[in-house]
């Protein structure tokens, strides 16, 4: 095991890796920018060092800074969290030229999966089901009617370099898809500064359900069951749990299979998880693959009994997975909300500012994740994630009931937060009933 791990990220996901490597005796480096003197993940690392001014292209992306501190710390490896400097395969390249071990996968995987028109290729080459749509690089605006044509409207526009609903397009007739490829062309210049384009059929009402893997460095690889992830806000996740109440053991083991299938096809290795659209008879269709830990990975840890971001360590530093398939069982059911600082009232607008009251209660099933402290500022320059909460439960139920005693005994003053949202959501009907589609918040707004 290292010694001594950087982390290359702040909030809650830093507590939460720096929780590891003290589990592990590791030694933990932090750090922050100006923004960031006074958070909870520098007051919780064993040392920590300032990168920049508060915007995290001056700070928390700067890959020649913070490779910088981890050598000079003394540091063997870096963990980058989600976000910022995870699945950036640049930077997964320039650890290893510096004798720092990245923990996440190779470079490889993670450039194979950032353009997904390739993904999509090698996928299907794989076996893994994907979106009827084109696997060619760069149509033009003719060539994209044409192929509408061939697999049928509706469909959807997509950015090759794109990702995570960013620059997509529904269009149910050629007038329409001209008007999407013109829109999606722009965006996708602007965000990701690759004009191409590809086509996918538009799956109605879908689901959004994951599969967790963890694979170490000499190719064993296994699946830890899904998470649905169904319930999203502006293409933010929410509300996560698992299992889904969609998915039966059957599916279960299909879209594991599945998903094995495709870390396997790109040599995967560290903790990924694979998306897949679900739509409405069940079929699964091939998404995208995260190469990284995800927010929502406590749902699993909490069914399955393993810790994830402890394994994350373990492989990256040389260890084999002794975990077998058959070992990974479900245990009950968890549920996580995500709590924002934002405002219910004001179309969910960020809320940061000073936090003068953070009363979170200590319940049996119920895990907290969290960046923040009473008296803590939350800032305006970073995602306003300011906490975790995550139920267990021996059913969906329980875990439910859980979740909503929690919710209603956490007291947050100073600034804005959504738990009010979540009491709303997890007492309405929609939920309890496990009609968590992509329509939900919709849906739930007819139900008021
Ligand atoms: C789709 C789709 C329907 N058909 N692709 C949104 C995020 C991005 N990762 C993919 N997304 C979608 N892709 C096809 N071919 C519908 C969505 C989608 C969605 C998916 C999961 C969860 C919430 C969503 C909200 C809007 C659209």
């Amino acid at each position: 095991m290292f010694d001594k791990v950087l982390i290359a990220n702040r909030g809650e996901i830093a507590v939460r890796v720096i929780r590891a490597c003290q589990k592990l005796g590791v030694k933990t480096v932090a750090v922050y920018s100006d923004a960031d003197k006074e958070a909870l993940h520098v007051q919780m690392a064993d040392e920590s060092y300032h990168i920049g001014p508060p915007p995290v292209a001056q700070s928390y992306l700067n890959m020649e800074k913070i490779i910088q501190v981890a050598l000079e710390s003394g540091a063997q490896a870096i963990h980058p969290g989600y976000g910022l400097l995870a699945e950036n395969a640049a930077f997964a390249r320039k650890c290893q030229e510096k004798g720092l071990v990245f923990i996440g996968p190779n470079p490889e995987p993670i450039e194979a999966m950032g353009f997904k028109v390739k993904a999509r290729q090698i996928m299907q080459a794989a076996g893994v089901p994907i979106v009827p749509g084109n696997v060619e690089e760069a149509l033009d605006l003719e060539q994209t009617k044409g192929f509408a044509q061939e697999i049928g409207y509706p469909v959807m526009v997509k950015a090759s370099a794109g990702g995570g609903g960013i620059g997509m397009q529904i269009a149910r007739n050629e007038k329409e898809l001209e008007q999407a490829f013109k829109m999606c062309e722009t965006r996708a210049k602007a965000y990701f500064g690759n004009p191409s384009l590809y086509l996918e059929r538009y799956i109605e009402e879908p689901r959004h359900i994951e599969i967790q893997v963890l694979a170490d460095n000499t190719g064993h690889t296994i699946y830890l069951n899904e998470r649905e992830c169904s319930i999203q806000r502006r293409h933010q996740k929410v509300i996560e749990e698992a299992p889904s109440t969609f998915v039966d053991q059957e599916m279960r083991q299909k879209m594991g299979t599945a998903a094995v299938k495709a870390a396997r096809a790109i040599g995967y290795n560290n903790a990924g998880t694979v998306e897949f659209l679900v739509d409405p008879e069940k079929h699964f269709y091939f998404l995208e693959m995260n190469t990284r830990i995800q927010v929502e990975h406590p749902v699993t840890e909490m069914t399955t009994g393993v810790d994830l971001v402890e394994w994350q360590l373990r492989i990256a530093s040389g260890e084999p997975l002794t975990l077998k398939q058959e070992e990974i069982g479900i245990n009950g059911h968890a549920i996580e909300c995500r709590i924002y600082a934002e405002d219910p009232d004001k179309n969910f607008m960020p809320s940061p500012g000073k936090i003068t009251k953070w009363q979170v209660p200590e319940l049996e099933g119920f895990r907290a994740d969290v960046g923040v402290y009473e008296g803590y500022t939350v800032s305006p320059y970073y995602d306003p994630l300011l906490a975790k909460f995550i139920s267990w439960g021996k059913n969906r139920d329980q875990a439910i009931d859980r979740m909503i005693q929690a919710l209603e005994s956490t007291v947050v003053d100073g600034i804005k937060t959504n738990v009010s949202f979540h009491i709303t959501a997890l007492k309405s009907k929609l939920f309890r009933g496990g009609r968590t589609t992509t329509n939900f918040i919709d849906q739930l707004k007819k139900e008021e």
